[in-house]
């Protein structure tokens, strides 16, 4: 079993760590330890502590949902003394397999929130960051506020001591060291927002205003909230990939990581109680983060929705067959060309078709093996974050709407869960109720239109777009997707 102790006994082909595990501190508090994260920023953060001067940038992790599930996933980090192997893998099928040490230490939050509380509290905690998806924000679309209405915000609210939501856990936190005189830490959001950093400060300022006004302009005055641009492909690991991982590394890993050879970070430098040196291990620092991240979303997961959509309906599961098939990869690159490139400010540098082309390279890499279901997963949330401004510019300028509406529709399409061929399949969509999820088999091709997916736009004007969707809709079950699929 991978572990401290095994950590000198590593097969010759596995990248040892570069630096002293009992030296690492405990400089970084990181929500939502998945796979993204740990493909991510922990293997940045590993980059870092070989350098010198750098060993108090340890990262503890966070685990915010107990259960079975949870409690089994801090068991494995635990015994393997939060040890992990990462193997990246390149288009042509090269790999490199290193050991990620930079997870320090795992808390599961509901077993223990005071260790928790006590960590957030503690001086040497300097960074609070956080994967919590796209839709973890707790944000209303309409008015662009945090929501204190949902029954979990309420009962923090009501009970602040002892928190279950990351905005409670955050908050605490910073009260705590406001009475302590410790100073603030910096929140760092990392996930693929619109300008990650102004939600996450709407949502953690507006939860902290409705417990207490002075704390909330404490945390305004003295916290800061960088904006960043993360990405790197990071598939799901299933008991049959983690035994091939195994099998290939010669590891006994529980928690083995895999993903593409690509890799990049795009931050603003504002860390208002310092940072790692990440700037000397490949991540990029800029004053403003929105031209990468509008590239970066509109781009890269905004196609990603569209082919997956598309891709489950004709019978395809993985995203490197939906770029072996020809018609896809047109649709791609139409959407790519004519929706989503005319309508992005690049910042300066950053060449907008070798992006795409490279998009199509990475979205061949077979042995990462990324399954459609989870790129389409919680794609309420992800329509939403990853269409919205390419929507809204279409409708605003009256440009044409056929590749939109026909995504939309394959999105539709797509969550009834069968495919053309007869097969089924269960799409993953955890913020749907039944009843919302019925809607898309209402025999009104348009019921599907309320579903919350599409609020980014319902200020607009919608009746050519809606009268499309429904169009494409009833093309795709009446001609099949191909020969629906638009120019
Ligand atoms: C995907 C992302 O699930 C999704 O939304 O598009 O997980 C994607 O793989 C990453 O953003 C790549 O950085």
């Amino acid at each position: 079993m991978l572990n401290e102790k095994t950590l000198n006994h590593l097969p010759a082909s596995v990248q040892p760590l570069r630096y002293r595990r009992e030296e690492v501190g405990r400089g970084i508090v990181h929500f939502g330890v998945g796979n993204f994260f740990r493909a991510h920023e922990a293997w940045y953060v590993n980059k870092c502590l070989a350098l010198p001067g750098q060993a108090q940038w340890g990262i503890v992790g966070v685990g915010l949902g107990g259960g079975a599930r949870g409690e089994a996933k801090a068991r494995a980090f635990t015994q393997q003394d939060c040890l992990y192997s990462l193997t990246e893998v390149a288009a042509d099928g090269a790999r490199t397999v290193s050991i990620i040490g930079a997870l320090r230490e795992y808390l599961l939050a509901p077993a223990d929130p005071e260790a928790v509380l006590a960590r957030l509290a503690d001086p040497q905690t300097r960074i609070v960051s956080m994967t919590i998806t796209e839709g973890g924000y707790n944000i209303n679309e309409e008015t662009g506020q945090f929501r204190l209405d949902t029954p979990a915000v309420q009962a923090d609210l009501k009970d602040p001591g002892r928190p279950t939501t990351v905005f409670g856990y955050v908050v605490e936190g910073l009260r705590r060291r406001r009475a302590a005189g410790a100073g603030p830490f910096t929140v760092l959001s990392c996930d693929n927002l619109r300008s990650n950093g102004h939600v996450a400060h709407e949502a953690f300022v507006g939860y902290a205003r409705a417990l207490d006004a002075d704390l909330a302009e404490w945390i305004d005055a003295n916290v800061t909230f960088p904006c960043s641009m993360v990405d790197r492909i990071t598939p799901g690991v299933d008991t049959a990939t983690r035994n091939a991982l195994n099998a290939a590394s010669g590891l006994d890993d529980d928690l083995p990581v895999l993903a593409e050879d690509f890799s990049q970070w795009v931050l603003e430098d504002r860390f208002c109680n310092g940072r790692p040196a990440l700037d000397r291990v490949g991540v990029e620092f800029v004053d403003d983060v929105a031209g990468y991240e509008q590239v970066k979303v509109r781009m890269l997961n905004a196609a990603h929705v569209l082919l997956g959509s598309t891709g489950l309906l004709l019978g395809h599961r993985y995203a490197h067959e939906t770029v072996e098939d020809a018609d896809l990869v047109r649709l791609a690159n139409a959407y790519w060309t004519k929706d989503a490139m005319p309508q992005i400010d690049a910042p300066a540098g950053v060449d907008l078709d070798a992006y795409r082309r490279r998009l199509l390279s990475r979205f061949s890499n077979r042995a990462v093996a990324d399954t459609l279901l989870r790129i389409c997963s919680d794609g309420a949330s992800k329509v939403r974050v990853f269409w919205t401004d390419t929507v809204r510019r279409s409708l605003d300028s009256g440009h044409d709407l056929d590749r939109i509406a026909f995504g939309i529709a394959a999105y539709l399409e797509m969550l009834r869960g069968q495919d053309e061929k007869g097969q089924t399949y269960a799409p993953i969509e955890p913020t749907l109720d039944a009843d919302q999820m019925t809607l898309v088999n209402d025999a009104d091709l348009a019921a599907g239109l309320s579903l919350p997916a599409f609020d980014g736009w319902r200020d607009m004007d919608t009746t050519t777009l809606d009268a499309a969707v429904v169009a494409a809709r009833r093309a795709i079950r009446d001609h099949g997707v191909r020969a629906s699929l638009p120019a």
